[in-house]
């Protein structure tokens, strides 16, 4: 959906609904204060947000006899917007709980609203598992996209090869050189087919005892690997991405599931397709892991690295230390922000 712009009537209707929501919030809030003060709640201990809905949140107990149990929760006010992901201290109350404060996150997924406003949708992500596939074919340049995106969030990103079980003498010819290139470049590179349950221990192995988040294209067999990985969640293959259904929200919510063989996964269709959210091309250069050394080396401070004499990028291009195939998906990708520069979520 392209960003909407709003009548002067529409905004004050929305103005008008948001502050009456506020208001009701406000009043709902400090009832739940006098609860916590009236003292009416057991005692505090941790638990993990597991999904949230608005103004309230499913969160998983961690200690003492509840663990493993789920508690919908309230919040106290001032928490700020809890997500999934979030480690937070909450009190059991008869009729579920309320969380009481919220840990520091080590790293937060953030995503555009339609205002444009950044705001987290999952918190304390380890991994972010790129997949993609033998087919459909996998360009670089998405990819790319994908690891830009990664790198801004400041989330280690992991790229998974999909369907190796198709391999033929002619996807080798391009896919071994270009995953050669990533894994010079020094990110983690695993191969697997889903299909035929081939290299699915090195990925549990590395999905062990952290938080991961799997996000690809449509069709690279996103759904199948979840699937595999965690018998029982049934998500549909085959499905359409969201993206493609045009005109509907991603209202569903992200949700944290436990690996049987240790270590979470976050999912949630508006994540999968997360690199199609909004890149500030002013940033788009620090993306390229490999080019960070370069930066500020150019004989203009204000080279764009196209034909200025003195330009580092050039020189390492020429010189083999960056790959021509990255410094071209670095223009392809900046030169697409600049003719979109709005590129609202789904
Ligand atoms: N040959 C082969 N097909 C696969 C593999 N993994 C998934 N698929 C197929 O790829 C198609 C898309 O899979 P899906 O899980 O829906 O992909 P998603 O859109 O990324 O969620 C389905 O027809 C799957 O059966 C694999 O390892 N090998
Ligand atoms: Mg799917
Ligand atoms: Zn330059």
């Amino acid at each position: 959906m392209s960003k909407r712009k709003l009548t002067r009537r529409q905004a004050w209707r929305i103005e008008k609904i948001q502050a009456e929501r506020s208001k009701r919030a406000d009043r709902r809030d400090s009832h739940l204060d006098a609860r916590l003060e009236g003292g009416d709640l057991g005692p505090e201990q941790d638990g993990l947000i597991i999904s949230h809905f608005g103004r309230q949140v499913d969160v998983e107990a961690l200690q003492g006899n509840d663990a493993g149990q789920i508690v919908r929760c309230h919040m106290r006010t001032n928490l700020g917007q809890l997500v999934t992901g979030d480690r937070v201290v909450w009190r059991a109350s008869n009729d579920g709980g309320v969380v009481v404060a919220v840990r520091p996150r080590h790293s937060e997924l953030q995503r555009p609203n339609n205002f444009g406003e950044l705001k987290p949708v999952a918190a304390n992500i380890d991994y972010i598992v790129i997949v993609f596939a033998v087919e459909p074919r996998a360009h670089a340049n998405l990819i790319d996209r994908y690891l830009v995106a990664a790198e801004l969030s400041g989330i280690e990103p992991v790229l998974l090869l999909n369907k190796v079980d198709l391999l033929t003498p002619e996807h080798e010819r391009y896919l071994l050189p270009l995953l050669e290139r990533y894994r010079q470049i020094g990110y983690r590179v695993l191969t697997l087919s889903t299909a035929q349950q081939q290299g699915l221990d090195e990925l549990k192995q590395l999905l062990a005892e952290r938080i991961s988040v799997f996000v690809g294209q449509s069709g690279v067999g996103k759904s199948s690997l979840i699937n595999t990985l965690l018998p029982g969640v049934d998500l549909k293959v085959g499905e359409l991405s969201e993206q493609t259904r045009k005109g509907r929200h991603t209202t569903t919510t992200a949700r944290l599931f436990h690996l049987p063989d240790g270590g979470d996964l976050i999912d949630s269709p508006g994540i999968r397709e997360f690199a199609l959210w909004h890149i500030d091309a002013e940033r788009v250069i620090e993306g390229f892991r490999e080019f960070h050394d370069l930066i500020g080396h150019c004989r203009f401070r204000d080279c764009q690295h196209e034909r200025e004499p003195g330009c580092a990028f050039k020189e390492a291009v020429e010189q083999g230390r960056v790959s021509a195939e990255r410094f071209d998906s670095y223009k392809q990708i900046l030169q697409s922000l600049q003719d979109n520069p709005i590129r609202s979520p789904s």
